[in-house]
């Protein structure tokens, strides 16, 4: 049902029914949500978002800017307080396209005069709009309309204005005359006296709007028994907003401290459901690439990296500084461009000192007596924290902590097919020139041009092999895809009975999957990596 049909079913309804202000996509939302079947775009209180006067001030388009917002964030229909119009006959006819445009239902204007103030500074002061002038305003709004269902209430001014209940009856029959679907007759007296006069002598000729902003004691009821269409809470959900922000301002000026008002003011998460934040969560799911999306980088970090001495005294050597910032954060950003960000660092060596934001932290308790391996284990053992999605559907990135590296790397191993995937350096000359440890590896082929399109496949890894089966030097990465995650578990588990695998690296599980009959596959690079292990390592990383 649209919109429009659903407000002229709230002004013929024979039950009383009822509109909430609201002022912008927010209060619209929130309105909708309290059951309201209605909303009523007050012009008071769209002013007074915008911190300016009901005189007009605001632009017409600037009140259509807000309406659209409005009208996008809820699916019951709104009626805007149009004022006088915005101006003459023309201006009307030009008002109702657009609002037709913007989704909004229907349209109140006021017989004043352009630019208007609000009815209640000095309302009897006011002059009125001619009743020839204005029937012909409302009858360019009719014959503008393009959708039949589209409403236009004619608000009479007669009363606040003094003129009396003769006047007032009298242009409410021309209005209605003129094709209004409804009167608002407005009162700024603070009993219903003259409105429910006003409803005795009008009797049903057209649907009756109230707006008893003044007469707010009047029981609902007495409304209701005088035969009353639609009763206007006209401001109140400004009115309650200014209220409460006004009270948690004077607070936090007060106290310098958010403890005192935390329980009084929405959660974020609140603020976040009421944007409709889970909606698109799912449709980046729908729509994103999901290469990096659906992974998780888990990054060992448990070690101290005793070779550094004093640099990793009171912190471990992940969180050494390099160019102004921890290794480790290096590393996050790293994996942060290509979309992991869901990222897991197995911590123990000084695990206190671990203070980044937007990782989560597993902890490796034994760390002194125990090795890379038992560290992954911890990982494995961790549910998928950070995506949201149920657990093992994640793909894994396994990696050092104290491995710089070019944001490539993950990239290609993120796009590499295979259960298993190790990246291996061809350039394994440099770390062996430079007498340190490496984990050197055996591939079913030589990185070569002429190779681009086959599989090469991990044979073994090792701290030493002979040249002629030496074909590069591994990372330490190594994807593990949701399918193969439980088979990887399960074989460190075993592993990890053996007491000697306690202090075990990770090519001892790389050795003993090939030797399960796994496929491990290789990506070959070449550089774009620096293991930081030494003092001259750290420096080297400065210029990396
Ligand atoms: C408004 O809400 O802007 C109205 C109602 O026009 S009143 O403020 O009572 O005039
Ligand atoms: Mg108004």
């Amino acid at each position: 049902m649209t919109k429009t049909i659903r407000f002229r079913r709230l002004l013929q309804s024979q039950e009383l029914e009822f509109l909430i202000e609201a002022h912008n996509g927010l209060s619209a939302k929130i309105g909708e949500e309290a059951g309201f079947s209605g909303l009523w775009a007050s012009g008071l209180c769209l002013a007074a978002q915008y911190g300016v006067r009901d005189s007009n001030e605001a632009s017409w388009t600037q009140v259509l800017e807000m309406l659209e917002f409005m009208s996008d964030a809820t699916s019951v229909p709104i009626l805007l307080d149009g004022d006088t119009g915005y101006g003459n006959f023309n201006n009307l006819r030009r008002l109702v396209a657009k609002l037709e445009q913007r989704g909004v239902a229907a349209v109140c204007i006021e017989d004043k005069l352009f630019p208007k103030k609000n009815s209640f500074i000095n309302g009897g002061a006011q002059p009125l709009e001619e009743i020839d002038e204005f029937c012909g305003k409302i009858k360019a709004g009719k014959d503008a309309q393009r959708d039949d269902d589209f409403s236009i209430v004619a608000r009479v001014e007669a009363l606040v204005a003094g003129w009396g209940q003769g006047e007032a009856l009298t242009r409410a029959a021309a209005y209605a005359e003129a094709g209004a679907d409804a009167i608002l007759i407005h009162s700024a007296q603070s009993t219903a006296a003259e409105v429910l006069l006003f409803k005795q002598e009008w009797g049903d000729r057209a649907p009756v709007v109230i707006v008893p902003t003044k007469y707010y004691a009047t029981p609902t009821e007495t409304f209701r028994a005088a035969g009353f269409s639609v009763v206007i809470w006209a401001n109140h959900m400004l009115r309650a907003a200014v209220t409460s922000m006004q009270s948690a301002a004077a607070t936090l000026m007060r106290e310098q401290n958010l403890m005192s008002i935390e329980d009084r003011v929405a959660s974020v998460g609140e603020v976040f459901r009421l944007q409709g934040a889970a909606e698109l969560q799912e449709a980046e799911d729908r729509y994103l690439p999901q290469v990096g999306r659906s992974a998780r980088a888990v990054v060992l970090a448990a070690s101290r990296g005793d070779e550094l001495g004093e640099l990793t005294e009171s912190r471990p050597k992940a969180l050494i500084e390099v160019r102004g910032k921890p290794l480790l954060q290096h590393i996050v950003d790293a994996y942060n461009a290509v979309g992991v960000k869901d990222i897991s660092v197995v911590r123990g060596y000084s695990k206190e000192a671990f203070d980044l934001d937007g990782v989560s932290y597993v902890d490796n308790d034994e760390h002194a007596s125990t090795g890379e391996l038992y560290s992954l284990a911890c990982a494995l053992a961790e549910p998928d924290a950070g995506t949201g999605r149920a657990s093992g559907e994640e793909v894994l990135l396994v990696s050092y902590g104290d491995v710089l590296f070019h944001k490539y790397i993950p990239q290609v191993l993120l796009e590499a097919d295979g259960d298993l995937v190790v990246v291996v350096d061809t350039r394994w000359e440099e770390s062996a020139n430079l007498e340190r440890h490496a984990d050197y590896v055996e591939c079913s082929a030589p990185d070569s041009r002429r190779g681009f399109y086959t599989t090469v496949q991990l044979v073994r890894v090792a701290s030493q092999l002979p040249e002629e089966q030496l074909h590069g030097e591994w990372t330490g990465f190594f994807k593990i895809s949701a399918a193969a995650r439980e088979r990887v578990r399960a074989l460190v588990d075993k592993l990890l009975c053996a007491p000697e695998n306690r202090t075990a690296q990770i090519p001892v599980l790389l050795n003993a999957l090939l030797e399960a009959g796994e496929e491990v596959r290789v990506v070959y690079i070449a550089g774009h990596w620096l293991d930081v292990d030494t003092l001259a390592d750290v420096v080297h990383a400065g210029s990396f």
